[in-house]
């Protein structure tokens, strides 16, 4: 049986949400026996499965070769079974029915970097999540099928190191020149989270002791010369189970966690039962060979993975509509870990910055979904910034709301009712209800619609009566396929202040409708409503939605002064940056003038940045052309923008004056003791060197090449290549050939060597063409294609140029060599529509030429989605 690699999408491939039905046939216990030969893999599984309901017995499968299979012991023939290139069926299966298969599969020749993979010459990983098991064996390949997994690996000696899920039980040879193991895992888990390595590998090892008094075996697997790169991501797996107890009262469950690193990898990490497969990029932190910013992701990777053995794989999801049930609540978790890693602060700073870069953008064009999505064609192209990061907002709204105590009820009561299951997010928030007493039902609306609502508020002081009235109201954009939207319960954590002192007054409030303002939270859940403060002696400054209480559009008629007193006075860091933010806006959009701004940094930048350098260093912060980009809808002209942005940097570098190289020279992060701190000195001098370029000071490439030279760390080292290449400073050619020379063996490294000048403001498409036909750019590794079409997309005026083709020729070549990340690089386009013309129907055409040419669903149904504006 040969089958193509992409089936045609046909008419409609669409699932829906409704249309869910149980399995007919659960499995209780799964044997597979996996052997690895150099051109083929051999995959024997034996499947004890038990009726549960009528109908027929469903196995999926793909690109599978079949050799035998038999029912109970009876080899069955063609006519006893159908078959074709999703699924195998036996009509009329007995209640108790063992199923065994052999299959022959081409991990060597897989380059969709899922299912069972080559990644590279001395490793064999998987990929599973959400529907790659089926290209391994015959099997209900859905994550409500939950079963006990036994695990036989066997392959040539040169792969020392067989791991699959659980307790290793058995290893011997397979003649003189093979070997096995045989793993067992005890508890019942879905197909997505199997997992097994083959390879070549070193491995560092340590161990934790739970709160349960179990001790677990900690072992993560890389390159020989990668080991030592692997300490912080073991660091960061002890402090996450350590947290996990503490925090949501979770121990871990097995005798061993591995944790495999892998360069050929689609996404970040992969939570397999005990056997996580990680990026590289998202394990190995080094300061002398990744940056700062990587080294937090790191952290946050590994206590993401590891947080989901209880938010994903002990208690699963039933289906795949359901997937923000487990990477909502997971993220939200992480972001909470990181959040005591560093400054709450900057961490919620950060969090925000990709929900508004990323998921507000999404959530506002073709490709808008629900965070519970109810219909798709490839569920691959649902693992988006709104499953995952609006997903995360929906649990920390249903968390402020609650309080630390009752919320930590409800997530009791969840892990008790539900572990050993897979559920629904209708499940959750029930769990979340009963354990806290407070019914939060209402937030299941913010799951099922899709769009960022408006809040408008308005605030209307009252001298004689003392009052200070709030009115808000909430809206949103019309989508066709969604015709019932429904207001949404808003929690709008707030704060008055004193407008002459500073000072943060105290809340007395009545309210005219339903609900009070209880510790600084007031929820917002009609369309409309208002609530009054007494005893307000003078006309107050209000400040909204502190911490981003809520995943909306605020739009408040601030004046310009109060927004520059809040980035004074505010005592809540997360909302100083975003009145920052709202008054850069205001200059890059509306033409406002940035003197006051420039007053507010002054007056507020000297006091915190021995305080808090890295809060500092994000309050420098101006909107990205992306970003501003996003927030125009129509008539977006990319290079207007950019004029605007340069135009308003090059005046705050001026303004900054003198301060910026004093502060340069007066910073040094080796004399900060925590990691956090030394990071924010660090991204403070970036930024100042940034700016002495600017102020056009020919001392500053000196210095930026001084500190490329001196330094062994990455993010100074980096953010002076930076500064050196961006300005074609007389040593950029040089210092990028050093850079070359030191890291060319470090893919990490090199791939922001090739960011660094895919980045390049002045990139052109001669440029790319060099990059992308450098003998290191590899079209299989999608690291490497994510460095310098990441870096490319960093100026909307390239992508939108020379950019175009290059992502859509990316597109079209991955289509069929890895459609996951084909699908996902075209969406940079997806805002096309908003452009002015002729640039607009310039790149309509060319999208519409590429229809024809694609033919994977994950391209298919994301390239319709993006032309159906
Ligand atoms: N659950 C995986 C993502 C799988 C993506 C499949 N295309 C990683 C994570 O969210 O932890
Ligand atoms: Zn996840």
């Amino acid at each position: 049986m040969n089958i193509a690699a992409n089936p045609v999408v046909e008419a409609d491939q669409t699932v829906y949400l409704k249309d869910y039905q149980k399995p007919s046939f659960l499995v209780e216990s799964i044997d597979l026996d996996i052997q690895v030969y150099d051109d083929y893999t051999h995959v024997l599984s034996k499947l004890v499965m038990q009726r549960q309901t009528a109908g027929d017995l469903v196995l999926l499968g793909r690109d599978l070769e079949l050799k035998s299979i038999s029912l109970n012991g009876k080899p069955l023939s063609e006519s006893e079974y159908k078959l074709d290139s999703e699924q195998l069926v036996i009509a009329n299966a007995p209640e108790h029915a063992v199923i065994e298969t052999q299959v022959i599969i081409h991990p060597e020749s897989n380059t969709q970097l899922e299912g069972l993979y080559q990644a590279g010459g001395d490793l064999f990983v998987t990929q599973n999540e959400p529907e790659g098991f089926r290209k391994i064996t015959f099997y209900p390949d859905r994550p409500d099928v939950l079963s006990v997994f036994t695990t036989r690996v066997e392959a040539d000696k040169k792969f020392p190191v067989l791991l699959a899920n659980g307790n290793l039980i058995e290893a011997g040879e397979a003649g003189s020149d093979r070997h096995y193991t045989i793993w067992q895992d005890p508890t019942k888990k879905p197909s997505y989270l199997f997992a097994c390595v083959i390879g070549d590998l070193a491995v560092m090892k340590d161990h934790y002791v739970t709160s349960e008094g179990r001790n677990v075996a900690l072992e993560i697997y890389a390159e020989e010369k990668d080991i030592p790169k692997c300490r912080i991501a073991m660091e960061a797996l002890k402090h996450s189970m350590q947290w996990d107890e503490e925090h949501y009262g979770r121990a871990y469950d097995l005798d061993n966690y591995m944790i495999v690193a892998t360069s050929a990898f689609n996404m970040g990490a992969m939570e397999n039962k005990g056997l996580n497969i990680f990026n590289t990029s998202c394990v190995l932190a080094d300061e002398e060979f990744t940056t700062d910013a990587a080294i937090m992701r790191v952290q946050s990777v590994i206590a993401h993975e590891y947080f989901h053995n209880w938010t994903g794989n002990r208690i699963t999801c039933r289906d795949w509509f359901q997937l923000c049930l487990k990477e909502g609540l997971t993220v939200f978790r992480d972001q909470s870990f990181s959040e005591d890693l560093q400054s709450a602060a900057v961490q919620r700073i950060d969090d925000v910055a990709v929900l508004k870069g990323h998921q507000f953008p999404e959530d506002s064009g073709p490709l808008s979904h629900p965070p519970r999505p109810d219909h798709f064609v490839e569920i691959n192209n649902f693992y988006t910034a709104t499953v995952y990061e609006k997903g995360a907002e929906i649990n920390r709204m249903m968390s402020t709301l609650l309080g630390r105590e009752k919320f930590r009820a409800g997530t009791d009561e969840y892990f008790k009712r539900h572990d050993g299951q897979a559920v629904t997010v209708e499940d959750w928030v029930a769990a979340l209800t009963a354990g806290s007493g407070i019914d939060l039902s209402a937030f299941l609306t913010w799951y099922n619609q899709p769009g960022t609502p408006k809040l408008e508020a308005q605030g209307e002081y009252d001298a004689a009566a003392k009052t200070y009235r709030l009115s808000f109201k909430q809206s949103l954009k019309t989508h066709p396929k969604y015709p019932n939207l429904k207001a949404v319960p808003i929690p709008v954590a707030l704060a008055l202040f004193n407008a002459e002192t500073g000072e943060q007054l105290t809340l007395n409030s009545s309210v005219l409708f339903e609900n009070g303002v209880k510790d600084g939270v007031y929820l917002f859940d009609q369309d409309q409503a208002s609530i009054e403060f007494s005893g307000v002696e003078a006309k107050p400054v209000v400040s909204l939605l502190r911490n981003f209480s809520a995943p909306v559009n605020l739009d408040f008629n601030y004046s310009d002064e109060e927004l520059a007193f809040l980035m004074q006075y505010e005592t809540n860091g997360f909302n100083q940056w975003q009145a920052a933010q709202t008054l850069l806006e205001r200059i890059l959009l509306n033409d406002h003038a940035s003197e006051i701004y420039v007053q507010a940094m002054q007056n507020t930048v000297p006091d915190l940045i021995n305080k808090d350098p890295l809060l500092v260093s994000r309050l420098f912060d101006v909107p990205t052309e992306g970003y501003l980009g996003s927030r125009i809808d129509e008539n977006y002209n990319p290079v207007l923008i950019q004029e605007k942005r340069n135009a308003l940097l090059s005046q705050l570098a001026l303004a900054f004056g003198g301060f910026c190289k004093e502060t340069y020279l007066a910073l040094d992060p080796d004399s900060q003791k925590e990691f956090s701190q030394a990071m924010g000195v660090r991204a403070l001098k970036n930024i100042m060197l940034t700016m002495l370029a600017r102020q056009g000071d020919t001392e500053a490439f000196d210095l930026a090449h001084q500190q490329y030279q001196s330094t062994g760390n990455m993010s100074e080292r980096l953010g002076a290549l930076r500064v050196l290449v961006w300005n074609d400073a007389p040593q950029a050619k040089a210092t990028l050939e050093d850079f070359y020379a030191r890291f060319k063996d470090e893919a990490l490294s090199l791939d922001q060597w090739f960011m660094v000048q895919a980045a390049h403001p002045n990139a052109t498409a001669e440029t790319l063409a060099y990059l992308t036909s450098h003998s290191d750019y590899d079209l299989a590794v999608p690291n490497r294609i994510r460095s310098v079409s990441g870096g490319l997309n960093a100026n909307p005026v390239n992508t939108w140029s020379f950019g175009v083709q290059h992502f859509i020729q990316l597109a079209k070549y991955l289509d069929e060599k890895n459609p996951i990340v084909g699908s996902r690089l075209l969406q940079a386009l997806s805002r096309w529509y908003t452009l002015a013309e002729p640039q607009r129907s310039t790149v309509k055409t060319e999208l519409e030429a590429l229809k024809p040419q694609v033919k994977s669903k994950n391209v298919v149904e994301t390239l319709n989605s993006m032309l159906n504006v």
